[in-house]
């Protein structure tokens, strides 16, 4: 790090690095890959850059309750990483608890019941101060801080009173939740008070802009704006006592030249796959994290009735799941795989032979090249969340079929449906009808109709990629920011 702190921070619950202890205990940090770091790479190449977040690791000492120091800093390809340190009760209450059984399932429609703990809102405000005083002590003097996601909704007001010289952006990469939601949450009044600490507050969708909008008004009976919030463009405002917040809408994207690229590379592996499969006249795929909130039962459902009903042949049909082992603490995550891999072997066991099971699962992380090889060779691929804020598979397959080749089924439920929905095959999980028929007609509809779609899906993510989404949050964020130091 400089003397005088880096100009840019990314503040985020996890590093863009992988912490690794050899047998003699050297440490080496290695740069882990994720969506966020990707998404960023070009910003943070560009300037004197930090990141503050936690390593994804229990810290071996025990923590001072009023903020523990640092635990350490490495500068790994050029940007300084600031690793905040949780202690084991820590991750239980703020990462598993608050987290994510209390605001993630509040955040996507009670899809579980959540679960509301004043001792792990108590760890959720620790955490964040934590969070808060890393970022206070990393930032040069007027730097420009990005803070992401809701594991960290407090930061922006705690880092404005350390720090009013920072220019403070906020995004959440869920979906934010409606009046009635939101209120049910005892702590309504501090989480929105928190967010309020920055000056451009963004989410994927209108929707969720607005949404904030409403609570503000009605929660903390502020001034705000009425008028619809556009993309990327007619940013809402709120006027706090001495600053104006602005709220907008930019959806998050990939980098679709590069992800395109990269598959072109995959064809040998893609083709060596469909032969491991058996051949089959159709490879469905399904690639998410583990979570109940993607609809890896919705999916199953729908091709089991689709067998029973003798509209597809599991003969001739393979349809492999790649599911990434995810918050696996945590009950709701326990229930949901159970019920994935009962379902699963249910499947199996009914239509398969011994030797052609027609779902392949698998529950581990796949390396990258893999995935895009396993995009290659699908012919349907599935996404259908009951609730997702964005959904970046949708629009890694549609980069990666540059030969126009395959189609997407996409849930009405996901933030991509916003973009992706008039050339994907729509359907609403939470109608089984409509499920098989969409399922159905994406694996029986006329091989010219779905070159249609997937060339509309794959120019829709080549015009839209993440520089627009990066460029276009902190251009808004430079203007809000500056309007706000000349109110100062
Ligand atoms: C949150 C929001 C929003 C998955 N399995 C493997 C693997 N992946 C990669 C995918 C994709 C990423 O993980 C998952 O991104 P999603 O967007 O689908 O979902 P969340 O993790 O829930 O992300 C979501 C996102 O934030 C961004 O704002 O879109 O709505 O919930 O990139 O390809 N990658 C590899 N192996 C795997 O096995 N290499």
């Amino acid at each position: 790090m400089t003397d005088t702190g880096a100009e840019f921070v990314v503040v985020a619950n996890r590093l863009p690095v992988d912490k690794r202890v050899q047998p003699d205990g050297t440490v080496t940090w290695k740069r882990a890959p994720g969506g966020l770091v990707t998404a960023l790479t070009p910003t943070l190449a560009t300037r004197e850059a930090a990141w503050v977040g936690w390593s994804g690791a229990a810290a071996s000492t025990s923590l001072d309750e009023q903020g523990a120091p640092l635990d350490e800093q490495p500068r790994v390809d050029g940007i300084d990483i600031h690793s905040v340190p949780l202690s084991s009760g820590e991750i239980a209450d703020y990462y598993e608890g608050f987290a994510n059984s209390t605001l993630w399932p509040l955040y996507h429609d009670l899809l579980v019941e959540p679960v509301f703990r004043h001792d792990w809102w108590d760890t959720y405000v620790t955490v964040n101060r934590r969070f808060a005083e890393a970022t206070a002590a990393s930032a040069a003097q007027g730097a420009t801080v990005w803070v992401h996601d809701y594991q960290l909704q407090l930061v922006p007001a705690m880092l404005r009173e350390l720090r009013p010289d920072v220019r403070i952006g906020f995004f959440l990469h869920i979906p934010f939740p409606s009046y009635e939601l939101f209120t049910r949450l005892p702590w309504r009044r501090e989480l929105l008070e928190g967010l309020l600490g920055a000056d451009l507050v963004g989410f994927h969708l209108p929707g969720g802009a607005e949404n904030f909008l409403t609570l503000v008004r009605r929660v903390l009976d502020l001034d705000t704006s009425r008028d619809p919030v556009g993309v990327r463009d007619g940013l809402g405002s709120i006027t706090t006592g001495t600053r104006t917040v602005r709220v907008g809408s930019f959806p998050i994207s990939i980098n679709a030249a590069d992800v395109a690229d990269q598959a072109s590379k995959t064809l040998d592996r893609a083709a060596q796959i469909r032969a491991e499969l058996g051949d089959p006249r159709t490879i469905l795929l399904g690639v998410d994290r583990l979570d109940y909130t993607k609809g890896i039962d919705v999916r199953l459902k729908g091709l089991e009735g689709l067998f029973a009903a003798g509209r597809l042949d599991p003969a001739e049909t393979v349809f492999v799941q790649l599911a990434s082992p995810s918050r696996e603490q945590v009950d709701s995550y326990i229930a949901v795989r159970n019920r994935i891999e009962r379902s699963v072997s249910h499947i199996n066991g009914t239509y398969g032979t011994t030797t052609s099971p027609p779902v392949r699962y698998l529950l581990q992380p796949v390396p990258r090249d893999e995935l895009l090889a396993y995009f290659m060779a699908a012919d349907v691929v599935l996404v259908t969340p009951l609730r997702d804020g964005m959904n970046l598979v949708a629009k890694e397959y549609a980069a990666c079929r540059a030969d126009h080749g395959g189609a997407l089924v996409l849930s009405e439920f996901t933030g991509a449906a916003a973009e992706l929905g008039e050339a994907a095959y729509l359907l609403n999980p939470y109608d089984d009808q409509n499920v098989m028929d969409v399922i159905e007609a994406a694996v029986t509809d006329d091989p010219t109709a779905k070159r249609t779609r997937m060339a509309a899906l794959h120019q829709q993510v080549r015009d839209f990629d993440v520089d627009l989404w990066a460029n276009s949050f902190l251009q808004s964020l430079a203007g809000a920011g500056a309007a706000n130091e000349e109110i100062a």
